[in-house]
């Protein structure tokens, strides 16, 4: 049989401009100003994200990273055959390769269902494990959460061991993060797992530096933004013209990330229907990411209808991986 097959389950591009040009018009006429968080992600977006994971200020990738390789077999115990690994947001795999290995030398073979929204390192990074694993078998999704966890448990028997790393739940708003939980939980058996890797709140100079590092990559990160308007809506935004910030919010429990206009300046988004003027010093919220707390992890997990069965932090408490159930 084929090892490895790539579907998509989301409706493609195309019809993803009419949203950009939607979400822009709402967001950039609205007061504060706002971009949704999940435009990041095209083609150089996800590749200054990958560049992100490797800064030495964002210390989330390597600590989780750190956290799966120690624990990676308690992690993928339990069950009496082998799980399938589904897992949302899966980028380029690379922290879940841990698991994958894990699983292979438990349960001597593993179905491995990676879902993310770019085609281009989903295929890549599910070439490369098929490559390296020979008793792994991958079945892609592109798509978004929403699509895959509607249309998965039926494809996917169970057990599963759904897998949702690298605190991708801190950029939805509390109650976007519930429903999504709310919406995993739904398409759980009994039998299933879900292993929840979440950044916990901490000083502010840390969480800032993170989010604003010396190299400038994350700053690039968030004003591609702005290039991905000025390229599928044709406007005329002048990067020099905005500055990249990054604030942590402790009364909010979250690290903002905010465009903010150098200079009083109007910019033409023919692609929304839309002029804007900003002043100087007016921002654009773009990004979110929240840290949790013990007790607000565990809040969320009941709310959404889990119980915590396990849990895995590092030595200086900066992250913590959970084992979910139902
Ligand atoms: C993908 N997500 C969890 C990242 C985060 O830390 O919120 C995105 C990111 N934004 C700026 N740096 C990284």
């Amino acid at each position: 049989p084929k090892r490895l097959t790539i579907e998509r389950a989301s409706a493609p591009q195309e019809t993803e401009t009419e949203t950009l040009a939607e979400a822009v018009r709402l967001g950039l006429d609205a007061r504060p100003r706002t971009l949704p968080w999940t435009y990041f992600y095209d083609e150089v977006g996800s590749q200054l994200f990958e560049a992100i994971c490797a800064l030495p200020e964002y210390y989330l990738t390597r600590t989780e990273d750190a956290i799966l390789r120690e624990h990676a077999d308690e992690m993928v115990a339990g069950w009496s055959r082998d799980p399938a690994m589904i897992e949302l947001g899966s980028g380029s795999s690379s922290k879940t390769r841990w698991l994958i290995a894990a699983a292979i030398n438990r349960y001597s073979k593993l179905h491995y269902v990676p879902i993310d929204v770019s085609p281009a390192p989903l295929i890549e990074s599910a070439q490369a494990l098929v490559r390296h694993f020979s008793a792994v078998r991958v079945t892609g999704y592109v798509a978004n959460y929403r699509d895959a966890l509607a249309t998965l448990p039926e494809r996917i028997p169970g057990p599963r061991l759904w897998v949702f790393l690298g605190s991708s739940l801190g950029n939805y708003a509390a109650d976007e993060a519930c429903e999504l939980l709310t919406q995993v939980a739904a398409a759980m058996g009994e039998d299933d797992r879900l292993l929840l890797g979440t950044d916990l709140a901490k000083d502010a100079a840390t969480l800032e530096a993170a989010y604003d590092d010396a190299a400038g990559i994350t700053a690039r990160f968030n004003l591609n933004l702005l290039t991905r308007i000025n390229r599928e809506l044709g406007a005329d935004f002048d990067l020099d013209r905005f500055a990249h910030r990054a604030v942590y919010r402790p009364d909010l429990g979250r690290v903002e990330m905010h465009l903010v206009s150098r200079v009083a300046q109007t910019v033409r988004i023919p692609g929304a229907a839309l002029t804007v003027d900003f002043a100087a010093g007016e921002m654009i919220h773009t990004e979110n990411s929240h840290k949790y707390s013990l007790d607000g992890l565990a809040d969320l997990a009941d709310r959404a209808g889990f119980a915590e069965e396990a849990t895995w932090t590092d030595r200086q408490g900066l992250f913590r991986v959970q084992r979910w159930r139902l």
